[in-house]
């Protein structure tokens, strides 16, 4: 047997365990080793049914993905032989049993697919999560699943690409029984009571596939909404859709079409660049890994406005206590009512209970004063961007903070050991920039200052980590990297509105080239003050953004900005703010939507190099992570470096 699978018998019954940690990837020898046994157990008299198994903390996580990129490139060939070795477990005249833990995904879960039967952990999860690597299930996951799920199921799993719990896994007929205690023993047992039955392979089962009626026109669209510009979850639903309308083989040949035109496509490679970047940038090669992380239990957030106030709301999501500080109580109850707003919206929408919600609300203390704040172990600052402002609040929590506190500003642009300095304790100082909306973006932009402590970075790391975000460490330097190369995608943004484009026009540009939102309705979200406040700040020339601001258009917050929100997010054009950019803008020229997205996303690309030579990046992939979870940038691109080398390649 090969090193990564190993094979025993216990009670008549083979047991096949795969073991290639951390997850047990279908890496080369996996696949052959599961053949093996599978084959050898055929005319073992001692074995009269097999259990597939993964050692360690789950069952297969699917394919190895860093095998894709050897293909793509020539360097392997494309048949993985995986479909061969499904086929084999299903014709095995043994029954076949895969008892799963942690997670049964793509791969993984098309080889527990192939069994005869599956049992499951009720923690478990199982999934087709393929469509995240800009690629389909190619191991017959799109046939054998609505057999066993049905079309519905199988149409959403494979397209949208979520995992389901063992419980709707039992429910929908993909798992055939929840193990409670040691799953190993629940497995063989099983094995044993199904042995004299006739093993039924899974792709002869088709009295599921009848009930697709409108399920696929009805996902394409909500792909094509929730997925926009993905051509994955358009092939899954092709492929699925292949399972109602040919037979099995057939099928499969479909699937396996689709497949190959996913891999290769340039959607994949940047997908799974940013899958893989996604963990890379949580590694920072020059912190020794023995760094202590120190346990945050409280928290206190200063300033309840757009960040504070999504600050808090991610402290209290990880069931951390926090408390919220203002300086008024009119932008308290304003701050507490956004937060409650944004709660009961994702109640409404079924996000979760209102009992999490209330559990979630208990955790927040609204206040005006300093009460408390002595028993913090963070302390994050979201007030006013000015740096006179930042300084004073931080003398203030420098006398009131415990001498362990971490001290945290969200400042977009300010000089990070300017703020520091003026305290007593330097190092304890780091910026920890989230990025609006605070509550649903990924990010946090960790930026170190020069005298920033190791403890203190790694447990923002680590920090970011419990809070469901993606940490990105980052130097010092004015808008760090995010805001840095937003400055000048915003300036050529507006460049454009006043060569004769119109905000719109830029906007849908860069929604159809894949951001989540264009440039302006962005700035109306984050607050077109936020950026007034910088530039008169750094002194910049000023811009027709100052102008709107001058006439009290802040963007959503106030109603209207570069458009009008009549229903809160909606941007519509308004006549007003056309009037004000004619008799602003320079010239009137007819500028295309290629126009448009070169400058733009040209300037995001050659600034991100420059803070690359200047080391405030540490790498391509931190700043391909930073734009992807900070500003929507389309992951089915890469980022922006990774779109900028793909461009100049091509
Ligand atoms: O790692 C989490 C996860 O979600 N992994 C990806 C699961 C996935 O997408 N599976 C589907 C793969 S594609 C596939 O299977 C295609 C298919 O249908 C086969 C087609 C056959 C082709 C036929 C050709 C004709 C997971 C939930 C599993 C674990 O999460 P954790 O947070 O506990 O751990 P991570 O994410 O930090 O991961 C630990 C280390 O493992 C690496 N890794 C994870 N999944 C991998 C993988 N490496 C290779 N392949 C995978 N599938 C991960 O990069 C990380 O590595 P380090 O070095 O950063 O520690
Ligand atoms: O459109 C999505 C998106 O990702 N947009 C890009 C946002 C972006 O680029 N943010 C970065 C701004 S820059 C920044 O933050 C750095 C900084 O320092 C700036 C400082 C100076 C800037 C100068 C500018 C002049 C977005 C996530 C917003 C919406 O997603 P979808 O389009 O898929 O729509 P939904 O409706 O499905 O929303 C998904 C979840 O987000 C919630 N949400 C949306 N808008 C919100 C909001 N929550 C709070 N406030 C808002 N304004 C929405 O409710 C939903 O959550 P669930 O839980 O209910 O599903
Ligand atoms: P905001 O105007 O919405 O909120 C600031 C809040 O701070 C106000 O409610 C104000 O009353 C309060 N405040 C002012 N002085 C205070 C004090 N001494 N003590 C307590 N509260 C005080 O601004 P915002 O958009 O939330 O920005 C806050 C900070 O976050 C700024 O540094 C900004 O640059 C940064 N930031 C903003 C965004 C964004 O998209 N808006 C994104 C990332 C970072």
């Amino acid at each position: 047997m090969s090193e990564l699978v190993k094979f025993s018998r216990q009670d008549g019954v083979g047991v096949i365990t795969v073991d290639n940690p951390p997850v047990n990837a279908l890496s080369p020898g996996v696949p052959e080793g599961i053949l093996a046994a599978v084959q050898n157990a055929q005319s073992d008299g001692a074995v009269d049914a097999l259990v597939l198994i993964g050692a360690g903390r789950t069952f297969i996580a699917g394919a190895d993905i860093k095998e894709f990129g050897k293909i793509t490139s020539g360097e392997r060939s494309a048949a993985l032989g995986l479909a061969e070795v499904i086929l084999a477990i299903e014709d095995s005249a043994k029954p076949v049993v895969c008892a799963i833990h942690g997670t049964a995904l793509g791969g993984g879960l098309e080889v527990a697919m192939g069994a005869h039967y599956r049992v499951a952990v009720a923690s478990a999860q199982v999934g087709q999560p393929e469509v995240k690597l800009g690629i389909i299930p190619g191991a017959g996951g799109t046939q054998r699943l609505p057999r066993l799920a049905g079309v519905a199921r199988a149409v959403e799993m494979c397209a949208f690409g979520e995992p389901i719990k063992a419980s709707a896994a039992l429910e929908s007929g993909i798992v055939d029984r929840i193990v409670e205690g040691d799953l190993l023993t629940g497995a063989i047992a099983f094995a044993r009571e199904v042995i004299q039955r006739k093993p039924h392979k899974p792709r002869d089962r088709n009295e599921k596939l009848g009930d697709a009626a409108n399920i696929f026109a009805a996902a394409r669209e909500q792909a094509r909404k929730t997925k926009r510009g993905m051509m994955a979850p358009q092939a899954a639903i092709d492929a699925v859709e292949a399972a109602t309308t040919l037979p099995f083989e057939a099928g499969i040949k479909r699937e396996a079409e689709l497949f190959r035109e996913c891999l290769f496509s340039d959607q994949s490679k940047a997908m799974i660049h940013a899958f893989f970047g996604e963990r890379e940038v949580a590694k920072i090669p020059w912190l020794p890994k023995d760094t202590p992380v120190k346990e945050i239990r409280k928290a206190a957030v200063i300033g309840a406005g757009t960040m504070g106030g999504g600050i808090a709301m991610n402290y209290a999501n990880a069931g951390i206590p926090v408390i919220l500080k203002e300086t008024t109580q009119e932008a308290l109850d304003r701050g507490i009512a956004t937060i409650t707003k944004n709660y009961a919206n994702s109640v409404k929408k079924g996000r979760f209970t209102q009992s999490v919600m209330d559990q979630r609300m208990g955790l927040l203390r609204p206040q005006l004063t300093y009460d408390g704040f002595e028993e913090a172990d963070i302390i994050a600052e979201a007030v006013f961007e000015g740096m006179a402002l930042k300084k004073e609040v931080f003398g203030e929590i420098d006398r009131v903070a415990k001498p362990d506190a971490i001290l945290a500003t969200n400042t977009s642009t300010l000089n990070i050991d300017e703020i520091a300095s003026t305290t007593s304790r330097p190092q304890m100082v780091i910026g920890h920039h989230y990025f609006s909306p605070a509550n649903v973006m990924r990010l946090i932009e960790i930026v170190r200052g020069k005298e920033t402590s190791a403890e203190v970075i790694a447990t923002s790391m680590a920090l970011a980590k419990k809070l469901n975000k993606i940490g990105v460490l980052v130097g010092n330097c004015r808008g760090f990297v995010g805001n840095r190369m937003l400055h000048v995608y915003l300036r050529e943004s507006e460049s454009l509105v006043e060569e004769g484009a119109s905000p719109a026009a830029v906007d849908r540009a860069l929604y159809d080239f894949g951001m989540a939102m264009g440039p302006f309705a962005m700035s109306d979200l984050a607050g077109l003050d936020v950026g007034w406040r910088i530039r008169k700040e750094h002194k910049y020339p000023p811009t027709i953004a100052d102008a709107l601001c001058e006439m009290g258009r802040y963007g959503q917050k106030t109603g209207a900005g570069w458009y009008r929100y009549q229903d809160g997010r909606t941007p519509t054009p308004d006549p007003e703010v056309d009037a004000l950019i004619e008799k602003l803008r320079k010239q009137r020229r007819i500028i295309t939507d290629e126009e448009i997205v070169e400058r733009t996303i040209g300037a995001l690309i050659q600034e991100g190099a420059k803070t690359l030579d200047e080391g405030i990046a540490m790498r391509a992939v931190d700043i391909d992570i930073i734009y992807i979870h900070g500003y929507g940038f389309p992951v089915y691109r890469g980022g922006p470096m990774w779109y900028g080398k793909a461009t100049i390649q091509s």
